[in-house]
This record gives C-alpha cells, structure tokens and sequence, in this order.
C-alpha cells in the first residue's frame, strides 16, 4: 500500500499537461524573419536530441532583450512542418 503510493508521487504528473522546457543557448537571431538559431538540450515531446539549429518564432515570443550567448528556456513544437517556439524565457 504504502509502496504504490509513493511509486505514484513519484510519477511526473504533469509531464502530460505542462509543456516541455528544453534548455538552450542563443547563438544567432534574426528578428527580421522571425528565426533564432540555438544550440539546445534534448527536446522531450520531440524526441530530438541536442543540436544547434534555427526555429521560427510564434508572433506572441519576444526576443528584443536577448543576446548571443544568453541561456533560455523553451517549448518547441512542429507546426506546419516548421519547428517552432511558442515559448522562450530567458534561464535562471
Ligand atoms: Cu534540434
């Protein structure tokens, strides 16, 4: 009894509803044409493994205040053949 329960605690919960937040660094952007290129962690929900490579941003991700070299924290998601991010903060 006591077992099962904690195995269930111990279950991620929320890997289900929270979106995914991969790490990555900001290694180029252009604002201009939506894109950012990052080198990034593994993406869970995509199954992609770490890599540096250019996403396009959905219009509601702001990145006036990053620079080459910030961390970040992000959600990508395939949409419309175009992996994109649909959230980006900036990394603790
Ligand atoms: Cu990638």
């Amino acid at each position: 009894m006591l077992v099962s329960l904690a195995g269930l605690i111990a279950q991620p919960a929320l890997a289900d509803t929270e979106p995914f937040m991969a790490e990555g660094v900001v290694r180029k952007l252009d604002p201009e044409n939506r894109k950012i290129t990052l080198k990034h962690g593994d993406i869970k929900n995509l199954n992609m493994p770490g890599m540096t490579m250019v996403f396009r941003l959905q219009e509601k991700v702001e990145i006036d205040q990053l620079k080459p070299g910030d961390k970040v924290m992000f959600h990508v998601e395939k949409i419309e053949g175009a992996y994109t991010i649909t959230d980006l903060q900036a990394a603790p």
